[in-house]
Protein backbone atom coordinates (compact mmCIF):
# COMPACT_ATOMS: atom_id res chain seq x y z
CA UNK A 1 0.00 0.00 0.00
CA UNK A 2 1.16 3.73 -0.83
CA UNK A 3 2.26 5.82 2.32
CA UNK A 4 -0.38 8.70 2.72
CA UNK A 5 0.41 12.59 4.16
CA UNK A 6 -1.89 12.67 6.89
CA UNK A 7 -3.80 15.95 6.18
CA UNK A 8 -5.07 13.42 3.34
CA UNK A 9 -6.53 11.17 5.40
CA UNK A 10 -10.40 10.43 4.30
CA UNK A 11 -12.74 8.54 6.89
CA UNK A 12 -13.97 5.36 5.42
CA UNK A 13 -10.24 4.76 3.89
CA UNK A 14 -7.48 2.19 4.40
CA UNK A 15 -4.28 3.70 4.53
CA UNK A 16 -0.77 3.49 5.28
CA UNK A 17 0.88 6.47 7.67
CA UNK A 18 4.04 7.35 8.96
CA UNK A 19 5.59 9.42 11.21
CA UNK A 20 7.01 10.41 14.45
CA UNK A 21 5.50 9.53 17.85
CA UNK A 22 4.02 12.77 19.09
CA UNK A 23 1.87 11.54 21.83
CA UNK A 24 1.55 8.36 23.25
CA UNK A 25 -0.71 6.81 26.17
CA UNK A 26 -0.53 3.08 26.20
CA UNK A 27 -3.29 1.97 28.87
CA UNK A 28 -4.37 -1.77 29.96
CA UNK A 29 -6.68 -1.94 27.28
CA UNK A 30 -6.28 0.37 24.61
CA UNK A 31 -3.32 2.44 23.40
CA UNK A 32 -3.50 6.14 21.75
CA UNK A 33 -0.63 6.93 19.52
CA UNK A 34 -0.43 10.19 17.97
CA UNK A 35 1.45 10.21 15.09
CA UNK A 36 3.00 13.26 12.81
CA UNK A 37 4.41 14.02 9.94
CA UNK A 38 4.83 17.39 8.28
CA UNK A 39 1.23 17.83 7.14
CA UNK A 40 -0.38 17.38 10.64
CA UNK A 41 -1.28 14.76 13.47
CA UNK A 42 -3.31 11.86 13.80
CA UNK A 43 -4.75 10.00 16.60
CA UNK A 44 -4.12 5.51 16.13
CA UNK A 45 -6.37 3.94 18.16
CA UNK A 46 -5.41 0.26 19.33
CA UNK A 47 -7.98 -1.99 21.16
CA UNK A 48 -5.55 -4.59 23.09
CA UNK A 49 -7.83 -7.55 22.91
CA UNK A 50 -8.19 -7.34 19.43
CA UNK A 51 -5.01 -7.30 18.67
CA UNK A 52 -2.93 -8.47 20.89
CA UNK A 53 0.53 -8.98 18.33
CA UNK A 54 0.00 -5.24 18.25
CA UNK A 55 -0.25 -4.52 21.86
CA UNK A 56 3.10 -6.20 22.23
CA UNK A 57 4.64 -3.73 19.32
CA UNK A 58 3.37 -0.92 21.10
CA UNK A 59 4.98 -1.54 24.30
CA UNK A 60 8.48 -1.11 22.35
CA UNK A 61 7.25 2.32 21.37
CA UNK A 62 8.98 5.51 22.96
CA UNK A 63 8.15 9.51 22.07
CA UNK A 64 9.46 10.50 18.82
CA UNK A 65 9.94 7.25 17.04
CA UNK A 66 9.07 6.57 13.62
CA UNK A 67 6.63 4.17 13.05
CA UNK A 68 4.18 3.35 10.04
CA UNK A 69 0.88 2.02 10.64
CA UNK A 70 -1.45 0.65 8.27
CA UNK A 71 -5.32 0.86 9.26
CA UNK A 72 -8.68 1.90 8.47
CA UNK A 73 -9.53 5.65 9.23
CA UNK A 74 -13.11 6.14 10.64
CA UNK A 75 -14.74 9.27 11.88
CA UNK A 76 -15.26 9.47 15.97
CA UNK A 77 -16.61 12.46 17.41
CA UNK A 78 -15.12 11.68 20.60
CA UNK A 79 -11.77 12.26 18.99
CA UNK A 80 -10.22 15.90 19.66
CA UNK A 81 -7.84 15.52 17.07
CA UNK A 82 -9.76 16.43 13.90
CA UNK A 83 -12.81 13.52 14.37
CA UNK A 84 -10.84 10.97 13.36
CA UNK A 85 -8.67 7.96 14.00
CA UNK A 86 -6.88 4.46 12.56
CA UNK A 87 -7.99 1.55 13.36
CA UNK A 88 -4.88 -0.20 12.71
CA UNK A 89 -4.32 -3.75 11.72
CA UNK A 90 -0.26 -3.24 11.24
CA UNK A 91 2.58 -1.25 13.35
CA UNK A 92 5.87 -1.36 12.52
CA UNK A 93 8.26 0.61 14.50
CA UNK A 94 10.60 1.86 11.89
CA UNK A 95 13.04 3.69 14.22
CA UNK A 96 13.11 3.70 18.17
CA UNK A 97 14.04 7.29 19.60
CA UNK A 98 15.73 7.40 22.40
CA UNK A 99 14.86 10.08 25.69
CA UNK A 100 14.71 13.35 23.90
CA UNK A 101 17.57 15.69 25.29
CA UNK A 102 15.94 18.87 24.74
CA UNK A 103 11.92 20.23 24.82
CA UNK A 104 10.53 23.04 23.04
CA UNK A 105 11.15 25.78 26.27
CA UNK A 106 15.00 25.12 26.56
CA UNK A 107 17.43 27.55 25.83
CA UNK A 108 17.97 28.92 22.87
CA UNK A 109 21.31 27.26 22.52
CA UNK A 110 20.64 23.87 23.93
CA UNK A 111 17.87 23.92 21.10
CA UNK A 112 20.64 24.37 18.41
CA UNK A 113 23.11 21.70 19.49
CA UNK A 114 20.53 19.41 18.50
CA UNK A 115 18.59 21.42 15.69
CA UNK A 116 16.73 18.76 13.68
CA UNK A 117 14.69 17.64 16.98
CA UNK A 118 14.26 21.67 17.40
CA UNK A 119 12.99 21.55 14.16
CA UNK A 120 10.08 18.96 14.39
CA UNK A 121 7.46 21.47 15.82
CA UNK A 122 4.83 22.02 13.68
CA UNK A 123 5.73 26.49 14.91
CA UNK A 124 9.56 25.73 13.60
CA UNK A 125 8.09 23.88 10.37
CA UNK A 126 6.37 26.99 9.57
CA UNK A 127 9.63 29.02 9.49
CA UNK A 128 10.65 27.24 6.19
CA UNK A 129 7.57 26.91 4.81
CA UNK A 130 7.65 30.99 4.98
CA UNK A 131 10.79 30.49 3.53
CA UNK A 132 9.71 28.23 0.42
CA UNK A 133 7.12 30.91 -0.10
CA UNK A 134 9.24 33.64 -0.54
CA UNK A 135 11.84 32.29 -2.60
CA UNK A 136 8.90 30.87 -4.99
CA UNK A 137 7.66 34.47 -5.00
CA UNK A 138 10.51 36.22 -5.62
CA UNK A 139 11.86 34.09 -8.43
CA UNK A 140 8.40 33.85 -9.94
CA UNK A 141 7.98 37.97 -9.65
CA UNK A 142 11.56 38.37 -11.41
CA UNK A 143 10.75 35.51 -13.98
CA UNK A 144 7.65 37.31 -14.99
CA UNK A 145 10.05 40.57 -15.66
CA UNK A 146 12.30 38.44 -17.68
CA UNK A 147 15.10 38.46 -14.75
CA UNK A 148 17.72 36.13 -15.16
CA UNK A 149 18.88 34.17 -12.57
CA UNK A 150 22.52 33.88 -12.69
CA UNK A 151 25.10 31.97 -9.86
CA UNK A 152 28.05 33.88 -9.20
CA UNK A 153 30.94 32.54 -7.72
CA UNK A 154 31.27 32.38 -3.91
CA UNK A 155 35.06 31.85 -3.67
CA UNK A 156 36.45 35.38 -4.90
CA UNK A 157 39.86 37.25 -5.07
CA UNK A 158 38.92 40.65 -3.38
CA UNK A 159 36.34 41.42 -0.69
CA UNK A 160 33.61 42.86 -1.93
CA UNK A 161 32.18 44.57 0.95
CA UNK A 162 34.69 46.18 2.88
CA UNK A 163 37.98 44.60 3.45
CA UNK A 164 36.80 44.66 7.60
CA UNK A 165 34.61 41.54 7.48
CA UNK A 166 35.50 39.26 5.12
CA UNK A 167 36.73 35.39 6.04
CA UNK A 168 40.23 34.56 4.32
CA UNK A 169 40.84 31.48 3.55
CA UNK A 170 43.63 29.50 1.25
CA UNK A 171 43.83 28.39 -1.72
CA UNK A 172 46.49 26.51 -2.92
CA UNK A 173 49.61 28.69 -2.90
CA UNK A 174 47.79 31.84 -1.98
CA UNK A 175 44.60 33.45 -0.36
CA UNK A 176 40.80 34.11 -1.53
CA UNK A 177 38.09 35.39 0.31
CA UNK A 178 34.58 34.11 0.75
CA UNK A 179 32.35 36.34 -1.07
CA UNK A 180 30.25 38.93 1.15
CA UNK A 181 28.15 39.66 -1.73
CA UNK A 182 27.49 39.01 -5.02
CA UNK A 183 27.67 42.64 -5.99
CA UNK A 184 30.46 42.63 -8.12
CA UNK A 185 29.18 40.03 -10.21
CA UNK A 186 25.16 41.67 -10.35
CA UNK A 187 27.52 44.30 -11.90
CA UNK A 188 29.56 42.23 -14.48
CA UNK A 189 26.16 41.15 -15.60
CA UNK A 190 24.92 44.45 -16.52
CA UNK A 191 28.49 45.04 -18.05
CA UNK A 192 27.86 41.94 -19.72
CA UNK A 193 24.36 43.63 -21.21
CA UNK A 194 22.09 40.82 -19.55
CA UNK A 195 19.87 44.00 -18.11
CA UNK A 196 17.91 41.92 -15.44
CA UNK A 197 19.57 39.64 -13.11
CA UNK A 198 18.71 38.22 -9.75
CA UNK A 199 20.38 35.34 -7.46
CA UNK A 200 19.25 33.66 -4.60
CA UNK A 201 22.51 32.13 -2.35
CA UNK A 202 24.66 32.22 0.82
CA UNK A 203 26.61 35.37 1.86
CA UNK A 204 29.38 35.29 4.30
CA UNK A 205 30.47 38.17 6.62
CA UNK A 206 33.22 37.63 9.16
CA UNK A 207 31.46 40.14 11.59
CA UNK A 208 31.60 38.90 15.23
CA UNK A 209 28.18 40.19 16.24
CA UNK A 210 26.49 38.95 18.79
CA UNK A 211 22.40 40.10 17.86
CA UNK A 212 19.91 38.85 17.30
CA UNK A 213 20.17 39.97 13.39
CA UNK A 214 23.57 39.04 12.45
CA UNK A 215 24.59 35.68 11.20
CA UNK A 216 28.47 34.84 9.72
CA UNK A 217 26.78 33.09 6.75
CA UNK A 218 23.14 34.05 5.63
CA UNK A 219 21.31 33.76 2.37
CA UNK A 220 20.87 37.21 0.39
CA UNK A 221 18.13 38.01 -2.71
CA UNK A 222 20.37 39.83 -4.35
CA UNK A 223 19.29 42.14 -7.54
CA UNK A 224 20.12 44.34 -10.35
CA UNK A 225 19.09 45.86 -13.28
CA UNK A 226 20.06 48.11 -16.59
CA UNK A 227 18.54 51.77 -17.66
CA UNK A 228 17.29 53.05 -14.26
CA UNK A 229 17.14 57.31 -14.36
CA UNK A 230 17.85 57.05 -10.74
CA UNK A 231 17.73 55.11 -7.30
CA UNK A 232 14.11 55.40 -6.67
CA UNK A 233 13.78 53.52 -9.64
CA UNK A 234 15.25 50.51 -7.28
CA UNK A 235 13.32 51.87 -4.32
CA UNK A 236 9.88 51.65 -6.90
CA UNK A 237 11.22 47.57 -8.23
CA UNK A 238 11.07 47.03 -4.33
CA UNK A 239 8.20 48.34 -2.96
CA UNK A 240 6.21 46.68 -5.70
CA UNK A 241 8.23 43.18 -5.25
CA UNK A 242 7.36 43.04 -1.49
CA UNK A 243 4.22 44.05 -2.03
CA UNK A 244 3.45 41.16 -3.92
CA UNK A 245 5.87 38.83 -1.53
CA UNK A 246 4.25 39.87 1.66
CA UNK A 247 0.70 39.12 -0.14
CA UNK A 248 1.81 35.61 -1.24
CA UNK A 249 2.80 35.11 2.03
CA UNK A 250 -0.42 36.34 3.61
CA UNK A 251 -2.66 34.52 1.58
CA UNK A 252 -0.99 31.23 1.90
CA UNK A 253 0.21 31.41 6.02
CA UNK A 254 -1.25 34.39 7.91
CA UNK A 255 -3.88 32.56 9.70
CA UNK A 256 -0.70 29.63 10.55
CA UNK A 257 1.36 32.50 11.56
CA UNK A 258 -1.08 34.63 13.71
CA UNK A 259 -2.17 31.36 15.62
CA UNK A 260 1.42 29.94 16.06
CA UNK A 261 3.71 33.16 16.66
CA UNK A 262 0.09 35.61 18.19
CA UNK A 263 -1.16 38.38 17.02
CA UNK A 264 1.05 40.69 16.86
CA UNK A 265 2.81 39.05 13.71
CA UNK A 266 -0.40 39.15 11.64
CA UNK A 267 1.13 39.81 8.29
CA UNK A 268 0.32 43.44 7.31
CA UNK A 269 0.12 43.45 3.32
CA UNK A 270 1.71 47.06 2.19
CA UNK A 271 0.81 49.13 -0.22
CA UNK A 272 3.30 51.30 -2.07
CA UNK A 273 4.63 53.50 -2.17
CA UNK A 274 6.52 52.88 0.89
CA UNK A 275 7.44 56.34 3.13
CA UNK A 276 10.83 57.49 2.12
CA UNK A 277 13.04 60.14 4.87
CA UNK A 278 16.39 61.06 5.10
CA UNK A 279 18.95 60.03 8.07
CA UNK A 280 18.87 63.71 9.27
CA UNK A 281 14.88 64.27 9.28
CA UNK A 282 14.70 61.02 10.71
CA UNK A 283 17.06 61.88 13.76
CA UNK A 284 15.42 65.07 14.19
CA UNK A 285 12.25 63.76 14.32
CA UNK A 286 12.76 60.78 16.59
CA UNK A 287 14.82 63.40 19.22
CA UNK A 288 11.63 65.06 19.56
CA UNK A 289 9.41 62.25 19.28
CA UNK A 290 10.54 60.24 21.77
CA UNK A 291 14.05 61.87 22.81
CA UNK A 292 16.54 59.63 21.48
CA UNK A 293 19.44 61.32 20.43
CA UNK A 294 23.31 60.46 19.50
CA UNK A 295 26.11 62.41 19.10
CA UNK A 296 26.67 64.53 15.72
CA UNK A 297 29.28 62.29 14.53
CA UNK A 298 27.05 59.35 14.46
CA UNK A 299 24.00 61.32 12.84
CA UNK A 300 25.33 59.80 9.09
CA UNK A 301 23.96 56.53 9.39
CA UNK A 302 21.57 54.86 11.31
CA UNK A 303 22.10 52.84 14.84
CA UNK A 304 20.15 50.13 16.21
CA UNK A 305 18.41 52.19 18.39
CA UNK A 306 17.41 54.56 15.74
CA UNK A 307 16.47 52.08 13.21
CA UNK A 308 13.63 50.39 15.94
CA UNK A 309 12.39 54.17 16.40
CA UNK A 310 11.68 54.17 13.01
CA UNK A 311 9.37 51.47 13.30
CA UNK A 312 7.43 53.82 15.45
CA UNK A 313 7.69 57.07 13.23
CA UNK A 314 7.03 55.05 10.27
CA UNK A 315 3.54 53.93 12.09
CA UNK A 316 2.61 57.14 13.51
CA UNK A 317 3.54 59.19 10.45
CA UNK A 318 2.57 56.98 7.99
CA UNK A 319 0.75 54.05 9.29
CA UNK A 320 3.35 51.60 7.47
CA UNK A 321 5.74 49.11 9.00
CA UNK A 322 8.20 50.11 6.18
CA UNK A 323 10.23 53.07 5.80
CA UNK A 324 13.06 54.14 2.92
CA UNK A 325 15.82 55.59 4.51
CA UNK A 326 18.03 58.10 2.18
CA UNK A 327 20.72 60.51 2.38
CA UNK A 328 23.71 58.90 4.34
CA UNK A 329 27.01 60.06 4.76
CA UNK A 330 28.74 58.96 2.11
CA UNK A 331 31.51 58.10 4.26
CA UNK A 332 29.33 54.93 5.76
CA UNK A 333 28.34 53.62 2.19
CA UNK A 334 30.15 51.39 -0.15
CA UNK A 335 32.33 53.42 -2.90
CA UNK A 336 30.14 51.89 -5.41
CA UNK A 337 27.24 53.65 -4.42
CA UNK A 338 26.91 57.22 -7.20
CA UNK A 339 26.91 60.21 -5.38
CA UNK A 340 25.34 63.17 -6.57
CA UNK A 341 27.21 66.43 -7.50
CA UNK A 342 27.08 67.04 -3.58
CA UNK A 343 28.60 63.59 -2.39
CA UNK A 344 25.32 62.45 -1.09
CA UNK A 345 25.47 58.51 -1.90
CA UNK A 346 22.57 57.75 -4.29
CA UNK A 347 20.91 54.63 -2.03
CA UNK A 348 19.10 53.74 0.46
CA UNK A 349 18.30 51.13 3.44
CA UNK A 350 14.85 49.59 3.56
CA UNK A 351 13.76 49.12 7.32
CA UNK A 352 11.06 46.95 8.23
CA UNK A 353 9.31 46.79 11.83
CA UNK A 354 12.27 48.41 13.01
CA UNK A 355 15.37 46.59 11.10
CA UNK A 356 17.37 46.96 8.07
CA UNK A 357 16.21 44.25 5.16
CA UNK A 358 17.77 45.82 2.10
CA UNK A 359 20.67 48.53 1.12
CA UNK A 360 20.29 49.44 -2.33
CA UNK A 361 21.54 52.30 -4.67
CA UNK A 362 22.35 53.16 -8.26
CA UNK A 363 26.07 52.38 -8.84
CA UNK A 364 28.75 54.02 -9.90
CA UNK A 365 28.89 53.00 -13.55
CA UNK A 366 31.43 55.90 -14.87
CA UNK A 367 34.76 54.13 -14.78
CA UNK A 368 36.56 57.54 -13.99
CA UNK A 369 34.06 58.26 -11.05
CA UNK A 370 34.23 54.63 -10.10
CA UNK A 371 38.08 54.47 -9.85
CA UNK A 372 37.88 58.06 -8.06
CA UNK A 373 35.42 56.88 -5.41
CA UNK A 374 37.45 53.18 -5.03
CA UNK A 375 40.70 55.41 -4.48
CA UNK A 376 39.22 57.44 -1.63
CA UNK A 377 38.51 54.37 0.01
CA UNK A 378 41.73 52.95 0.10
CA UNK A 379 40.47 50.60 -2.34
CA UNK A 380 42.92 50.96 -5.64
CA UNK A 381 44.23 47.49 -6.86
CA UNK A 382 42.16 45.23 -5.07
CA UNK A 383 39.39 46.40 -7.15
CA UNK A 384 40.91 46.90 -10.16
CA UNK A 385 39.27 43.84 -11.69
CA UNK A 386 35.89 45.09 -10.99
CA UNK A 387 36.81 48.58 -12.30
CA UNK A 388 37.71 47.16 -15.69
CA UNK A 389 34.07 45.67 -15.96
CA UNK A 390 33.37 49.93 -16.57
CA UNK A 391 35.44 50.31 -19.29
CA UNK A 392 34.37 48.56 -22.12
CA UNK A 393 30.61 50.23 -22.25
CA UNK A 394 28.41 49.20 -19.37
CA UNK A 395 24.66 50.57 -19.15
CA UNK A 396 23.53 53.12 -15.86
CA UNK A 397 21.85 50.34 -13.56
CA UNK A 398 20.98 49.93 -9.85
CA UNK A 399 20.03 46.99 -7.43
CA UNK A 400 19.74 46.01 -3.89
CA UNK A 401 20.00 42.79 -1.28
CA UNK A 402 17.05 41.34 0.34
CA UNK A 403 18.44 39.39 3.58
CA UNK A 404 16.23 36.62 3.84
CA UNK A 405 17.12 35.42 7.10
CA UNK A 406 16.59 38.83 8.54
CA UNK A 407 12.80 38.92 6.49
CA UNK A 408 11.85 35.63 8.07
CA UNK A 409 12.96 37.00 11.42
CA UNK A 410 10.84 39.97 11.64
CA UNK A 411 7.94 37.86 9.94
CA UNK A 412 7.70 35.92 12.88
CA UNK A 413 9.42 38.36 15.91
CA UNK A 414 11.88 35.71 16.57
CA UNK A 415 16.04 35.68 16.25
CA UNK A 416 18.09 35.16 13.16
CA UNK A 417 19.37 32.24 15.24
CA UNK A 418 16.16 30.48 14.66
CA UNK A 419 15.48 31.69 11.58
CA UNK A 420 18.00 30.07 9.78
CA UNK A 421 17.74 26.23 8.72
CA UNK A 422 21.15 25.77 10.52
CA UNK A 423 22.58 29.18 12.38
CA UNK A 424 26.06 30.17 11.85
CA UNK A 425 28.12 32.57 13.96
CA UNK A 426 30.99 33.36 15.79
CA UNK A 427 30.67 30.66 17.94
CA UNK A 428 29.04 28.27 16.01
CA UNK A 429 30.01 25.97 13.24
CA UNK A 430 27.77 22.76 14.59
CA UNK A 431 25.77 20.73 13.48
P1 LIG B 1 24.33 44.94 2.82
O1 LIG B 1 25.69 44.74 3.35
O2 LIG B 1 23.50 45.99 3.50
O3 LIG B 1 24.35 45.29 1.30
O4 LIG B 1 23.53 43.57 2.91
C1 LIG B 1 22.26 43.44 2.32
C2 LIG B 1 21.30 42.81 3.30
O5 LIG B 1 21.79 41.57 3.77
C3 LIG B 1 21.36 41.37 5.10
N1 LIG B 1 22.54 41.23 5.98
C4 LIG B 1 22.65 40.32 6.97
N2 LIG B 1 21.82 39.37 7.40
C5 LIG B 1 22.22 38.59 8.41
N3 LIG B 1 23.43 38.68 9.01
C6 LIG B 1 24.32 39.62 8.62
N4 LIG B 1 25.52 39.68 9.19
C7 LIG B 1 23.95 40.50 7.54
N5 LIG B 1 24.55 41.50 6.89
C8 LIG B 1 23.69 41.93 5.95
C9 LIG B 1 20.53 42.55 5.50
C10 LIG B 1 21.06 43.60 4.58
O6 LIG B 1 20.15 44.65 4.38
N6 LIG B 1 25.85 44.65 -1.95
C11 LIG B 1 24.91 45.29 -1.02
C12 LIG B 1 23.51 45.19 -1.55
C13 LIG B 1 23.27 45.99 -2.79
O7 LIG B 1 23.53 47.23 -2.76
O8 LIG B 1 22.76 45.42 -3.78
C14 LIG B 1 25.02 44.61 0.33
O9 LIG B 1 25.54 43.53 0.49
O10 LIG B 1 19.17 42.23 5.21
Amino acid sequence: MQRTQIADVQPGSRVRISGFVENFRNKRTMAFIVIRDITGKIQVTLVKEEHPDLAAVADGITLDSVVTVEGTAVANDYVKLGGIEILPESIRIESVADALPIKPDSAIDSRLDFRWIDLRTEKNALIFKLQTEMAAAFREYLLERNFLEFHSPKIIGAASESGADVFRLSYFDGDAYLAQSPQFYKQMAMAAGFERVFECAPVFRAEKSYTRKHATEFTGFDLEFSYIDSYYDVMKFEEEMLTYMLGRVEKKFGDDIVRLYGEEYRVVVPTAPFPVMTVADIYSEIEKRYGYTVPDSEKGDLTTDAEHYTFDLARELFGSEFMFVIGYDGAKRPFYHMRDENGVPQGFDLIWRGTEITSGSQREHRYEQLCKNAKEKGLGEDVKFYTEFFRYGCPPHGGFGLGLDRLTMLFLGISIKEAQFVFRGPDRLNP
